[in-house]
């Protein structure tokens, strides 16, 4: 049988959102947060954490080799960061419109990052680009998860 996707799942699609050590450092976790929910999007996970280089090389893998791999790793790593997990219809496409551009400087106001962000290199969110990436990121920080 061909595999389709059934109403079921794409209501329950679930993706991989993370609140960078930038956006905890300057307090702006909760009103970040708020966004989402306001998306009605429902938060099925959530832990604070300073993460590790097994979960940031795993996170980061497609980008290993590039310039900036190092100075992300470095900034990846430099404080607690807030890693969730969202479900909803179309949850992966929503949290990436919601996020806006990679660079806060080209993301449109009222996004994410044109509203918080202040350089492509603290661009205080990350979010799954896909929802085969979503089914690879949310198991490095949540391994036990449904
Ligand atoms: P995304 O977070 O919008 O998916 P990616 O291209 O996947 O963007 O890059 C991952 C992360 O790497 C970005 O969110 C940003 O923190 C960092 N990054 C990407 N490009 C650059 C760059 O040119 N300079 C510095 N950091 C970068
Ligand atoms: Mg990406």
């Amino acid at each position: 049988m061909d595999r389709e996707v059934s109403q079921s799942e794409e209501m329950n699609e679930r993706t991989f959102f993370m609140l960078k050590p930038d956006a905890v450092r300057r307090g702006l976790v909760e009103r970040i947060l708020q966004r989402l929910e306001d998306a009605s999007l429902r938060m099925v996970a959530k832990q604070q954490l300073v993460v590790n280089k097994a979960q940031s090389g795993a996170l980061y893998t497609e980008h290993e080799g590039k310039p900036f791999y190092d100075s992300l790793l470095t900034y990846i790593h430099s404080g607690p960061v807030i890693v969730t997990v969202w479900e909803g219809s179309g949850a992966v496409a929503l949290v990436r419109k919601l996020i806006g551009a990679t660079n806060p400087t080209d993301a449109a106001s009222g996004t994410i990052r044109g509203d918080f962000g202040l350089a492509i290199d603290e661009n205080v969110v990350h979010g799954s680009d896909s929802v085969q990436s979503a089914e690879r990121e949310i198991p490095i920080f949540f391994p036990g998860l449904d």
